[in-house]
């Protein structure tokens, strides 16, 4: 079988192995610049949109992927040397894969080397959405205050070098202060990130920037930009060498970064688009008034589902997400925190089958052929944390419900921060807040409550007396009898 590197020349050849795009990429327009070209996008919006392409009324939305972080370098690399083509992976529940070559990022900027080309392109007036997978750390949020963290030095940098911005922030002002300049119309910013109320978050963060980095900015914002909430889902592992070789020698295609992926996908958003949008509707998404409540149930079900699984399985020395939630014990107490602690906090959720849709999530983290990564799962948690399991917690403490499930997993997190899994096994801590998060979990060894010090994370949940007890005699028998038999007995007592 003769091989082909995967780029635009041999897209014919590889047509005879592999799906291709049946459209004339080349006739695209740039209609979407999207910021954060890593595996869930391509899994997720770049698929959705692909498909879209193919309808011949839906030319104008090819996307823009800017690679924004110096560690970002290496995607754009591969992007370009692919001419934005890559290989999504779906690995169908039967064991089976389904690869197709995705063809909408049609063009790609490296924004360390080329800011200026970035903020243009934000500018250009055949962009009507610029789209965000910044992930929930890059919102750049305090949870001790609730408000935009002036304090980050990225941010002071951009304040300072508006011309030259690192962040998301200083790249959107200029490309918004060049719009309204130029007279041009205004633009959506579209959060795709896993944050409750993500449009509202991007709109508020914004606005506290542009307050001090442009304040006359503000009513041209409020009046020509939208930022419409939505609920995104698909479970993307990260890549590995082993995906990248199935596909050489099952296709002979070579693809430098593909995306793998599970069969499920949701994409869930609020209509408001100030400048028009693709219809993908026609493709699957759904278009609602109010998704409040679809992004609730899946972040503190699935995503916090996930950081149960992973957090737990990490210290039990699992893997990967099926083979922990595989694990019985693990599986009852996930069930039992989703029915009893977090569902009485979802309120009303028509047209919802929420039984059906917590079998679903069991079934989706089962899955034995995505093999979904526990350091993926567990890394950034400072960030998830607040966002997936704590909402649940307050509004339990609120109602006087049953917190024993959240202050379990939450010790379990302080122990996990020591850096080593229960068999003595150094863990690998992929966190922002990880000097922090150590020194906590430290000093936790001789006081418990220490962890819960972390305002940036817990807020004043340390001043809740049910929260503080209950995590803290988890806290100690994790210690004594180790996870897996402190979750056996918590089962056996519900
Ligand atoms: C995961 C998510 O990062 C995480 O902790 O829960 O990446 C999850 O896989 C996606 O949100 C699925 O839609």
């Amino acid at each position: 079988m003769k091989n082909y590197k995967l780029n635009a020349e041999n897209l014919s050849n590889i047509s005879e192995r592999i799906t291709v795009p049946q459209y004339d990429r080349k006739i695209i327009k740039t209609g979407i610049v999207h910021v954060g070209i890593g595996g869930f996008h391509r899994s997720h919006e770049a698929f959705y949109t692909d498909q879209l392409l193919h309808d011949p009324n839906n030319k104008d939305w090819g996307i823009c992927g800017i690679a924004l972080l110096d560690f970002d370098r290496r995607i754009y690399n591969t992007l370009k040397d692919q001419d934005g083509l890559y290989t999504l992976v779906v690995k169908e529940l039967d064991g089976t894969h389904t690869n197709r070559i995705i063809g909408s990022i049609v063009e790609y900027i490296y924004a360390p080397e080329n800011p200026l080309a970035v903020i243009e392109k934000m500018a250009s007036p055949e962009v009507k959405i610029i789209s965000l997978t910044i992930t929930e750390g890059g919102y750049n949020y305090n949870e001790a205050n609730k408000t935009f963290d002036f304090t980050n030095p990225l941010i002071q940098h951009d304040l300072n070098n508006p011309n030259v911005p690192k962040t998301i922030f200083g790249y959107i002002t200029q490309a918004l202060k060049l719009r309204q300049s130029q007279g041009l119309k205004g633009v959506t910013i579209q959060s795709c990130d896993n944050i409750q109320g993500n449009g509202h978050m991007i709109k508020m963060m914004l606005l506290s920037y542009v307050s001090k980095a442009q304040p006359d900015l503000i009513n041209w914002i409020e009046s020509n930009v939208s930022f419409p909430n939505a609920m995104v889902d698909r479970i993307t592992p990260a890549t590995t060498p082993e995906d990248i070789l199935k596909i050489i020698k099952t296709t002979g295609i070579h693809d430098a970064w593909p995306v793998v992926c599970e069969p499920f996908k949701q994409w869930v958003i609020e209509d408001n688009f100030i400048e028009g949008r693709p219809a993908w509707e026609n493709v699957g998404a759904q278009f609602v008034k109010d998704v409040v409540p679809y992004e609730k149930m899946k972040l503190s079900l699935l995503n916090a589902g996930h950081s149960v699984i992973g957090i737990f399985g990490a210290l039990m020395g699992y893997n990967t997400i099926d083979e922990a939630v595989n694990n019985p014990n693990i599986r009852t107490f996930l069930m039992h925190y989703m029915d009893e602690e977090v569902t009485p906090t979802l309120g009303n959720l028509e047209g919802v089958d929420l039984e059906a849709y917590k079998k679903s999530l069991l079934d989706r983290f089962g899955n034995i052929n995505i093999k979904d990564q526990i350091d993926r799962i567990c890394s950034e948690s400072s960030a998830k944390f607040p966002i997936f399991i704590l909402p649940t917690v307050n509004a339990q403490l609120q109602d006087k419900g049953d917190i024993t499930s959240a202050a379990f997993v939450v010790a379990a997190w302080a122990i996990y921060s020591l850096g080593k899994d229960e068999k003595g096994k150094g863990l690998i801590i992929k966190d922002a807040m990880q000097p922090i998060l150590h020194a906590k979990a430290l000093e936790s060894t001789a006081n418990p409550e220490a962890f819960l010090e972390i305002e940036a994370i817990f807020g004043l949940l340390k001043d809740s007396k049910p929260f503080v007890e209950a995590y803290t005699t988890a806290y100690n028998d994790i210690l004594k009898h180790g996870v897996e038999q402190c979750v056996f007995d918590l089962n056996a007592n519900i």
